[in-house]
């Protein structure tokens, strides 16, 4: 399968970060301080997507208030509702180098967008955060159903995913080209939607990295144990029929490309370039 690799003459931004946001009124001013910190560190040209899709709060406002800066950051409207299509709308509306999400908590640190990036410009074609991988650091509150429920997902995802240990942490950046073309066919729209994304690349012969992180369960969930913990298990049963003739591709090729140059020496001092 044909997919072309990034053009360094033609992309400008280089990571694009998308936040689903849903009500997050409270929790999204200080991630976007965070986000904006984080990625202006890097010294390349950044950007942070905001997709809101039937927020009741001042979700909106939050975001068009944000006051400019080095990092622009600029919101989106999704029709459909949930997460899975949040984020599929704001990749899809990417031209970035490489994009990826983060969840509007900050859950997962941003402190390492360095190695993401490197990573990303070294040929992986995905960096995946993983609170399975041994390194990681996790601070998890979630009550005993979630916990015994996330145990049966996680196998039953096996059906579909079989080179990464864990799909569900909210913190996954990919080669733009490869992520607009995965996303583009997406069905589903809901908080299992991190599962077909994955299951996509695997059959493409994408490169996936899992990275350790450092994630803290943080207060406010909009996911409902037993609502969307049901329909994520109907979703995975429909993603694996969806999937099922489509056939695992050998190895894309490696793509790497060096970072452009920076203004402020950021990445050049980080050491993402020689
Ligand atoms: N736009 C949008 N974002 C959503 C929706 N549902 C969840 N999210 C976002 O998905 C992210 C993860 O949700 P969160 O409530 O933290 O779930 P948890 O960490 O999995 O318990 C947050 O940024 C939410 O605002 C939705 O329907 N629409
Ligand atoms: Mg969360």
């Amino acid at each position: 399968m044909e997919v072309s690799p990034p053009d360094a003459a033609t992309d400008h931004t280089v990571l694009e970060i998308v936040v689903p946001a849903f009500n997050e009124e409270h929790r999204l001013p200080d991630t976007l301080v965070g986000l904006r910190r984080a990625l202006g560190e890097l010294g390349v040209p950044c950007r942070v997507t905001v997709v809101d899709n039937a927020s009741i709060d001042d979700t909106a406002g939050i975001v068009a208030g944000a006051p400019s800066g080095a990092v622009p950051i600029r919101l989106l409207h999704c029709a459909e509702r949930g997460k899975g299509y949040a984020v599929r709308s704001g990749v899809l509306a990417s031209d970035a180098r490489y994009v990826g999400f983060c969840d509007a908590d900050l859950a997962t640190s941003v402190d390492d967008l360095e190695q993401v990036l490197t990573l990303l410009a070294g040929g992986a074609d995905a960096v995946v955060g993983s609170r399975a991988h041994p390194d990681s650091v996790v601070e998890e509150r979630h009550s005993p159903l979630r916990r015994w429920g996330a145990v049966a997902f996680r196998g039953a995802v096996r059906q579909v995913v079989r080179t990464v240990s864990e799909t569900q942490c909210g913190y996954k950046f990919f080669r733009g080209d490869l992520a607009r073309r995965v996303f583009e066919p997406l069905c589903c729209g809901g908080f299992a939607f991190d599962v077909e994304v994955l299951g996509r690349m695997e059959r493409l012969g994408a490169r996936v990295v899992e990275i350790p992180v450092n994630w803290v369960d943080v207060p406010g969930s909009r996911f409902s144990t037993v609502r969307h913990g049901w329909q994520s298990f109907f979703d995975v049963a429909s993603i694996a029929w969806r999937l099922r003739r489509v056939e695992i591709a050998p190895a894309l090729p490696i793509v790497g490309l060096p970072l452009p140059q920076d203004v402020t020496g950021g990445a050049a001092a980080a050491g993402l370039r020689p």
